[in-house]
């Protein structure tokens, strides 16, 4: 099969993040898309690029492009998935897939009915040792889970005198904090654990109330507006959870927390041994055993399941990080366009659960109560 043809569209950090995946799992860039065709030019330029397209219509209308990467803000996913997907290319769509679950599911819905693929950065599933963790909870190693608990926190957002678009629930959707990153942990632990969420009780905080005004930068830069605006959406939440089969969780969330830069942590505790991960140390696992024992996990090529082996490019002691799950991720869902079938592909039907989510956590701050998951 000859290269594929892909388009970026947006070109904030994560279209860049995107881009190098892309030449990296052998695609074409054919060209970019941005807030303008000045804009667009500009990184096409930077980029080397052929091709600086108007607007999401001149990307589809281009024969060369199979595959169009949605980077854009939240509130732009839904209108460009579905353009890409009814003019017959494949999607990755940044998460959260839309900013409403009804938007989500019709997304999803459009994806299954053309066959494209489409799928949905949840990156943090691949994460070598997140692959190992899996494979130790399926392989029955911890027996019966009893516990699932972690947090999810950054401080990126911590300076009232920084802004983001996330803030404006206009664009980032009516949750911020928990749909941003509460999303990752939940997709992570459900798909790592095998358990399914099946009520919630959630809390959120607007911790800080006024905000400068806002930036249209990817991510939070002080502005120079000198005046402050009001901020609805919420800096910190938590969230307890029963799954299906009983099991009790609970989660931290906060774009506000000092010095974590971003740490995305979990447990999960079961009858005869637990694990940990810690993102922020993501080349170890912790294994946690009777009688004052435990064990450390080494990412590496050398051991472990074969997912893991599979995901570690580089040899043990050279760290793997962020970049080479995105790598891993693009590449897995070139894979699946060339009728592959790789283990853990997060696809819309996971953004759409993702949505579910995020909307009965949504209801359940509001409402104060424990809320079903169905
Ligand atoms: C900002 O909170 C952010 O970039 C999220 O939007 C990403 O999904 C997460 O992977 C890192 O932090």
């Amino acid at each position: 099969m000859s290269k594929l043809g892909v388009a970026i569209v947006g070109t904030g950090m994560i279209g860049e993040v995107h881009r190098r995946a892309a030449i990296l799992a052998g695609a074409i860039v054919r060209g970019v898309s941005a807030s303008s065709l000045e804009r667009a030019s500009e990184v096409a330029l930077a980029w080397d690029v052929p091709r600086a397209y108007r607007d999401i219509e001149d990307v589809v209308a281009d024969p060369q492009v199979q595959v169009v990467h949605v980077c854009t803000p939240n509130h732009l996913h839904r209108a460009m998935a579905q353009t890409a997907l009814e003019a017959g290319k494949h999607v990755i769509c940044e998460k959260p897939l839309a900013t409403t679950f009804e938007d989500a599911k019709a997304l999803a819905a459009l994806a299954a009915s053309t066959g494209l693929v489409a799928t949905v950065p949840f990156v943090y599933r691949y994460h070598p040792v997140v692959r190992e963790a899996r494979a130790r909870i399926a392989q029955g190693e911890l027996g019966p889970l009893r516990l699932i608990h972690g947090s999810y926190l950054q401080d990126w957002l911590m300076d009232p005198a920084s802004n983001n678009w996330r803030v404006d629930p206009k664009l980032g959707g009516a949750s911020r904090v928990f749909a941003d990153i509460g999303s990752h942990w939940c997709d992570l632990v459900e798909w790592v654990s095998g358990e399914r969420f099946a009520e919630v009780s959630a809390a959120f905080a607007t911790v800080i109330a006024e905000r400068s005004a806002a930036s249209s930068r990817s991510f939070a830069t002080a502005t120079t507006d000198a005046g402050m605006h009001a901020v609805s959406s919420e800096d910190v939440a938590a969230a307890m959870f029963k799954t299906a089969g009983g099991t009790l969780a609970s989660l931290t969330v906060s774009q506000i927390s000092a010095g974590r830069r971003n740490r995305l942590w979990f447990e999960i505790d079961g009858a005869k041994a637990s694990v940990a991960f810690d993102q922020e140390d993501s080349e170890r696992l912790w294994i946690g055993l009777p009688d004052q024992r435990e064990e450390i996990f080494v990412r590496g090529p050398g051991a472990g399941s074969s997912e893991q082996r599979r995901l570690s490019v580089l040899p043990a002691g050279h760290a793997q990080g962020y970049g080479n799950c995105f790598d891993a991720f693009v590449a897995d869902t070139y894979r699946a366009i060339k009728a592959e079938r790789p283990e853990g592909l997060p696809t819309f039907d996971d953004g759409l659960r993702s949505a579910l989510i995020v909307d009965r956590v949504i209801a359940s701050a509001r409402t104060r109560a424990w809320t079903s998951i169905d």
